[in-house]
């Protein structure tokens, strides 16, 4: 019979202790209101922080920087550090997964994402999914040692791109505005499309199981180029994906929420809300709010929302907006977020009086 060690019922018991030591997130993501709601901000590491800026130069590139676990835990760290969020992100990109079945990618300054665009029979049988977790093993040991190094109260969470928004960098080789090659491929042939989104299923998949399995207590699945797709494409490579992911990191891992952002999905975020796999949904700024406390919140905990230009912006018209949220979804689930990732212009000082604000809400 196997015997547990002492040390083992101690890390049980820690593990318990970290648990209940957390819970605001977790309950919140559980669908249980809360008297101030956890906050956490998209893409909070990163480039609007100085102490981000200072340590990304001590990498060759954007992509050693996120495979190097020093200073990949040091980034997620410092808005920590600085903020007292309730919640980390795991600091990486979502194109490690392209890079990581063999796409080529990188980084320009001034320039975003450059990879050697993929759209033919031969390049896309030449992406192999099996590599991900071997080559991506910096990832995760970067989440063990965050989920040592992290309070016990703050939750860290692990990430990665919905297949078709990973899907848009490959096929358009970087960013895109109309997304012309990409649907032109996934419109004229897609069987051969589907290739594409069934791999990336399968690598965005373990890509996350082993997060989870390293030490992330929640998942979130960035769609953010999903409203570029019509009603039943959406359907087909936004919904399903994502659905199948969730589906399956539910199979092993039943207590890790999953959370999805499809960004731009209007209406269709109901269907979204529907999906029993799906434990919280991220919003944009165009849904209302009275729609989504209405049709999404009795299925699925809220968070985002918040325009990312009102924190550039600052001031009593931020504080308004944010009150306007917090009141809006205060009945349920709901953890405070901004509708997109904080972007690089904005003044730190922003951030943390919206910070003070909603936790001064409590008192
Ligand atoms: O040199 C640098 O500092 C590069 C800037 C940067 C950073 C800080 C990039 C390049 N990625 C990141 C980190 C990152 N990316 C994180 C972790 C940081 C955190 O959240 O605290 C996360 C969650 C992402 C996710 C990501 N990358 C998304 C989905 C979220 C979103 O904002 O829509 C997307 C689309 C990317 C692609 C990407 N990576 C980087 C750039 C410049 C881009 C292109 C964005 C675009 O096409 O508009």
């Amino acid at each position: 019979m196997h015997r547990r060690d002492p040390a083992d019922r101690d890390r049980q018991a820690n593990h318990w202790v970290i648990s209940l030591a957390k819970q605001k997130f977790l309950a919140a993501l559980g669908g249980e209101p809360q008297s101030v709601p956890p906050i956490w901000i998209m893409r909070q590491a990163g480039r609007y922080l100085p102490e981000y800026r200072e340590i990304r130069q001590t990498a060759a590139s954007f992509l050693d920087f996120c495979y190097s676990p020093d200073l990949a835990v040091e980034a997620t760290m410092q808005p920590i550090r600085r903020y007292g969020f309730d919640a980390a992100i795991l600091f990486s990109d979502i194109l490690v997964v392209p890079d990581a079945m063999g796409q080529e990618v990188g980084f320009e300054t001034g320039r975003g994402p450059v990879l050697v665009p993929v759209g033919d029979r031969a390049g896309i049988a030449g992406l192999d999914p099996a590599r991900t977790v071997d080559y991506l093993a910096p990832v995760y040991e970067t989440v063990g040692r965050l989920r040592a190094d992290l309070p016990t109260e703050v939750s860290l969470i692990g990430f990665a791109g919905a297949p078709w928004t990973v899907a848009t960098y490959m096929v358009e080789g970087g960013t895109s505005r109309t997304f012309e090659n990409v649907k032109s491929l996934a419109f004229g042939d897609p069987d051969l499309f589907d290739d594409l989104i069934e791999r990336l299923i399968e690598a965005t998949t373990a890509h996350l199981n082993a997060q989870i399995e390293a030490g992330v207590d929640a998942v979130q699945l960035f769609d953010t180029w999903a409203g570029a797709l019509p009603e039943n494409e959406l359907k087909r490579w936004s919904l399903n994906p994502i659905r199948r992911i969730a589906a399956a990191l539910k199979a092993a891992h039943p207590e890790v929420p999953v959370i999805a952002f499809p960004r731009g999905a209007g209406v269709a975020y109901a269907a979204f809300a529907a999906c029993p796999e799906i434990d919280a949904l991220s919003l944009d700024h165009s849904i209302t709010r009275d729609w989504a406390a209405k049709h999404l919140q009795p299925h699925a905990a809220l968070q985002g929302n918040l325009d990312p230009i009102r924190v550039v912006a600052g001031g009593e018209g931020m504080l308004q907006e944010a009150d306007a949220i917090v009141d809006a979804f205060s009945a349920g689930g709901h953890v405070f977020n901004l509708a997109h990732g904080v972007i690089p212009q904005t003044p730190p000082e922003h951030v943390a009086a919206l910070v003070d604000h909603i936790r001064s809400r409590g008192s």
